[in-house]
């Protein structure tokens, strides 16, 4: 049970010679008994995930141009045409140069650490989330840069374009999920929206199936796409009280084709305008 869910049973329970001052105490008080604890039960369940949508972006070698405004963005939720306007995260990244040491990258460490080599290569995690949320690595243990698609720096606007690294498990069987990072909170936070970049199972290193969960709730979303088409899967996440947890997982098909590595590019998150 959390810090919220007892202050809410705190409150239902004042003492009775406070009803009178209080409409919605007031209107507790004529319920029975049972219908009352599944009131409390209901506000204790934690943080709500929806799956709402999928966006592609331009396919791979193209840039992905997700912080230009100028750029339509129909699932940007707080509206204003730039994704990622509260956090991202963007795994193992690279300056956009003409070298051979990028084709063909990989390291195991934590992918949120923020830096990695490859005897004259560079790849930067690159970490921007609000200081309440607390990203933790599940199993994801493995880094990649294999030529992926290109991005906006979220840096700068006035910089070049980067290219984004890729992060998950390694030999994953087909047919199985990992639970590749969580998202916990220090605080009862705003609806948000999270999108995840990835490329489908169609392609080397993509996944199938992006599934979401936190507490009772869950949600999934099938991947789709091909010829190394970045999308992005879209999550709304509610209800969020301190020191909820949502879990991300990640998967292949058991008729998955080609190799079994189970990878995606990152998160960015937007605040959800109600
Ligand atoms: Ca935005």
């Amino acid at each position: 049970m959390t810090t919220g869910c007892w202050n809410y049973a705190e409150t239902i329970h004042q003492p009775k010679n406070n009803m009178s001052m209080n409409p919605y105490l007031k209107l507790v008080g004529h319920l029975r008994i049972p219908a009352l604890t599944i009131l409390m039960a209901a506000a204790c369940m934690g943080a709500k995930v929806e799956y709402v949508g999928s966006e592609g972006v331009e396919a791979e070698r193209k840039i992905f141009s997700w912080r230009n405004p100028a750029d339509p963005k129909e699932m940007d939720s707080d509206g204003d045409n730039i994704y990622g306007s509260l956090g991202y995260l963007l795994f193992a990244t690279a300056a956009d140069e003409p070298d051979a040491k990028l084709q063909s990258y990989s390291e195991t460490r934590d992918p949120l650490s923020s830096d990695g080599n490859s005897g004259g290569g560079s790849f930067t995690t690159l970490i921007a989330m609000p200081p309440s949320f607390i990203l933790k690595s599940l199993q994801q243990n493995r880094v990649f840069a294999y030529n992926y698609a290109k991005a906006d720096d979220p840096q700068s606007s006035d910089a070049p374009p980067i290219i984004l690294g890729m992060a998950g498990v390694a030999n994953l069987a087909k047919g199985a999920t990992a639970e590749v990072l969580s998202i916990s909170f220090t605080e009862d936070r705003a609806d948000f929206r999270l999108g995840i970049m990835a490329r489908s199972a169609s392609d080397a290193d993509g996944i199938d199936v992006i599934a979401l969960a936190a507490g009772d709730s869950s949600a999934e979303a099938t991947a789709s796409g091909a010829g190394g088409k970045l999308m992005i899967y879209f999550f709304d996440v509610t209800e969020i009280k301190k020191d909820d947890v949502v879990t991300l997982a990640i998967g292949k098909d058991a008729s998955a084709a080609g190799q079994s590595n189970a990878l995606y590019y990152g998160i960015i998150i937007d605040e959800v305008s109600r």
